[in-house]
C-alpha cells in the first residue's frame, strides 16, 4: 500500500482555536490522530503535513505525484486562488482528493470557485473532520481495488 499524503494549507494550524461554528472544535492534531488510527487499523501509512506557504504545497504535491502516491488535499484559501497548485497537480499527474471541512458553496461567493477541483479525482466537503475520514476511505478503497 503506498504512503497516503494528507496535505493542509494556510491557517489550518488554527483549527479548534477559533470559528468553531464554521470549522468545528477539532484541532488539526485531533484530525491527524483519528486518521492515523484508521490508517493503522488498515495497514496503511500516512504522511500528514501543514504549511502556510503555497510553495511547500506545490513541492509536496510534485513529490507525491513523482512517487505515484495519493494525496488528500485541503489547500485552505489557496483552493480559491492558486493556479500554481492546479499546475502542480496537473504537471505531476498527482492523484488528489480535495477536501474541505466547511461547505464552501454555502459560504461567500469567493469560496465557490476551486482551482483544485478540475484536476482532482474527487471532492469531499462540508462534513467537518469527517470529510478527511471519507477521503481516506475513498483512497483506501481505491488502493484495495487496484490490488485485486
Ligand atoms: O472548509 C475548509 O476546509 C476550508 O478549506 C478552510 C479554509 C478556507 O479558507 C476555505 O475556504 C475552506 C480556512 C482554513 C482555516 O482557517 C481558520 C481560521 C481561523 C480559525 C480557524 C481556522
Amino acid at each position: 500500500m503506498p504512503v497516503i499524503h494528507i496535505l493542509n494549507g494556510p491557517n489550518l494550524n488554527l483549527l479548534g482555536t477559533r470559528e468553531p461554528a464554521t470549522y468545528g472544535s477539532c484541532t488539526l492534531a485531533d484530525i491527524e490522530a483519528r486518521l492515523r488510527e484508521i490508517a493503522d487499523a488498515r495497514g496503511a501509512t500516512i504522511d500528514f503535513r501543514q504549511s502556510n506557504h503555497e510553495g511547500d504545497l506545490v513541492t509536496w504535491i510534485q513529490e507525491a505525484g513523482a512517487a505515484g502516491e495519493p494525496v488528500i488535499l485541503n489547500a485552505g484559501a489557496y483552493t480559491h486562488t492558486s493556479i500554481a497548485i492546479h499546475d502542480a497537480i496537473r504537471g505531476a499527474k498527482a492523484h488528489v482528493i480535495e477536501v474541505h471541512l466547511s461547505n464552501v458553496h454555502a459560504r461567500e461567493s469567493f469560496r465557490h470557485q476551486s482551482f483544485i477541483a478540475p484536476v482532482a479525482a474527487g471532492v469531499i466537503l462540508g462534513f467537518g473532520a469527517l470529510s478527511y475520514e471519507l477521503a481516506l476511505e475513498a483512497v483506501l478503497a481505491d488502493a484495495q481495488q487496484k490490488k485485486s
